[in-house]
């Protein structure tokens, strides 16, 4: 197959989208160098003792700290010089990140969550980035404001993730399909893989953490008890899948279809609605998975829908196939009323 270049898709696919313009496809691109070189970190994670770094200073003279820290300021880094962005906001950081005066301005708003998953890095498990962008909504050239930022998951104008494992992935979405692109090292670029990404309207997999179930509703118990039994659409019980990395979860249910679900647990009453946050895992895989045909709830309404009050707030999460998700929501429905 010919090799599509993210650029070359974009101009490509987006010719009558407002995503075409030179400013979103820069972005892009310096998004693109920051995964590269997160990317490169990550594959040599488990070598940082056997390559003789002593884990405090690497060979380009810089200290070898927590990927996720690492990673967070790669993209900070760089798309603060993107000149297209007029704030960002990570997982990792607990307000707002305002480009700094001296530095070209844009449209744009990036928030993210810089490595998902890096726990499991130690043990060579896939993690990824994930994104999510937004246009502010102010038309004053001063800083973007927190509403800028808090805009509810409809109003995307793109989203995706990177995902570093056997291969390092781009799987992004500008509101026309969904698209992913697989790294081939040899010339450092993202070639098209896996073009227009349809997932099955109903799924053979459920990924949860069942050591929960103490914890959960009995709404969220009769969901799972759904899906692991023979009396559901298919007959008989779903395949238990669950990395414990979102984006690896999330891609596998994406390609095969499925349902991942993170439920509100009472395990702790300071996150009673469950672990996820929307801003920065929720809402980005919430568009792409709406994109890609499938439907994502917070168990009672579209997680798109949800209006922000707090950056980093947490959201239960059932995404997925859409048979799987409104069979969630049908449950949650009869045992609300
Ligand atoms: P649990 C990783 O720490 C993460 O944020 C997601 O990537 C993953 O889906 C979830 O937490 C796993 O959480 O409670 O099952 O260990």
């Amino acid at each position: 197959m010919r090799q599509v270049t993210v650029t070359e898709h974009l101009l490509l696919h987006q010719k009558e989208s407002p995503m075409a313009t030179g400013r979103f496809t820069s972005m892009l691109n310096e998004l693109i160098l920051a995964a590269k070189i997160i990317s490169r970190e990550v594959n040599k994670a488990g070598l940082v003792d056997v390559l003789g770094l002593t884990g405090e200073v690497n060979v380009q003279g810089e200290a070898v700290r927590k990927l996720d820290d690492y990673a967070n300021d790669i993209l900070i880094y760089r798309m603060e010089r993107a000149g297209v962005l007029c704030a960002i906001a990570s997982e990792e950081n607990a307000d707002v990140i305002e480009i700094p005066e001296n530095m070209p301005q844009g449209d744009y708003i990036l928030i993210f969550d810089p490595l998902d998953g890096s726990s499991n890095i130690d043990a060579n498990v896939n993690v990824g980035t994930i994104f999510s962008i937004y246009r502010r909504k102010s038309n004053c050239k001063c800083g973007a404001t927190l509403a800028d930022v808090l805009q509810k998951g409809a109003d995307q104008v793109a989203a995706g993730y990177f995902l570093y494992g056997t291969s390092t992935m781009m799987v992004y979405s500008t509101g026309r399909g969904v698209h992913g692109f697989t790294m081939d090292p040899s010339v450092g670029e993202f070639l098209l893989s896996h073009p227009d990404i349809k997932t099955p309207g109903t799924g053979k997999i459920y990924s949860v953490n069942e050591a929960y179930w103490i914890y959960w509703d009995e709404a969220t118990r009769e969901a799972v008890s759904y899906f692991k039994s023979t009396d559901n659409s298919r007959g008989k019980p779903y395949s238990q899948r669950y990395i414990g990395s979102l984006v690896a979860d999330f891609h596998r249910n994406l390609l095969y279809g499925g349902i991942f679900l993170y439920p509100a647990d009472m395990q702790d009453p300071k996150k009673p609605r469950g672990k996820l946050r929307l801003m920065c895992e929720a809402n980005p895989l919430a568009f792409l998975i709406e994109q890609a045909g499938g439907k994502a709830t917070d168990g009672e309404i579209d997680i798109l829908q949800i209006e922000p009050s707090e950056l980093h707030q947490r959201v239960p999460l059932f995404i997925g196939s859409r048979n799987d998700v409104d069979k969630v929501m049908e449950i949650y429905r009869k045992h609300k009323k």
